[in-house]
């Protein structure tokens, strides 16, 4: 009984956060489509995100390429750089991130298409 009101106030507490963290920007745009492949992603937010505390997955279709060295470039952004090729095909990345002094994380996802370039058609 005890271990099942801890569950619930976690849980009111989780849901009940006012720390929100809003994606205001990003590269790729949401629902864009780029003409050439990916080596950078970058994410604005309304707060200053804290990169140890964050992560970036970018999936095509089932296949996760891995994006590393995550850090801020002082614009209240995450930035990390593409391990992998980019293939043209639809694209989904998915962002968790926690504001810096802050505990409540955040999480959202994007979707972007990356094109056939003129050479590859
Ligand atoms: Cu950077």
């Amino acid at each position: 009984m005890v271990r099942w009101s801890c569950a619930l106030f976690l849980l009111t507490f989780t849901v009940g956060g006012f720390a929100d963290v809003k994606l205001l920007d990003s590269f790729p745009k949401s629902g864009g489509s780029l003409g050439e492949s990916v080596t950078d992603l970058r994410l604005w937010f309304d707060v200053e995100p804290d990169p140890t505390r964050s992560k970036i997955e970018l999936l095509n279709e089932e296949a996760r390429i891995p994006v590393v060295a995550l850090h801020t470039m002082g614009e209240n952004d995450l930035m990390g750089f593409v391990r992998g090729p980019t293939p043209p095909g639809r694209y989904r990345l998915l962002w968790h991130t926690i504001a810096l002094g802050d505990d409540q994380a955040s999480s959202g996802e994007i979707y972007f298409t990356i094109a056939k370039t003129a050479a590859e058609l």
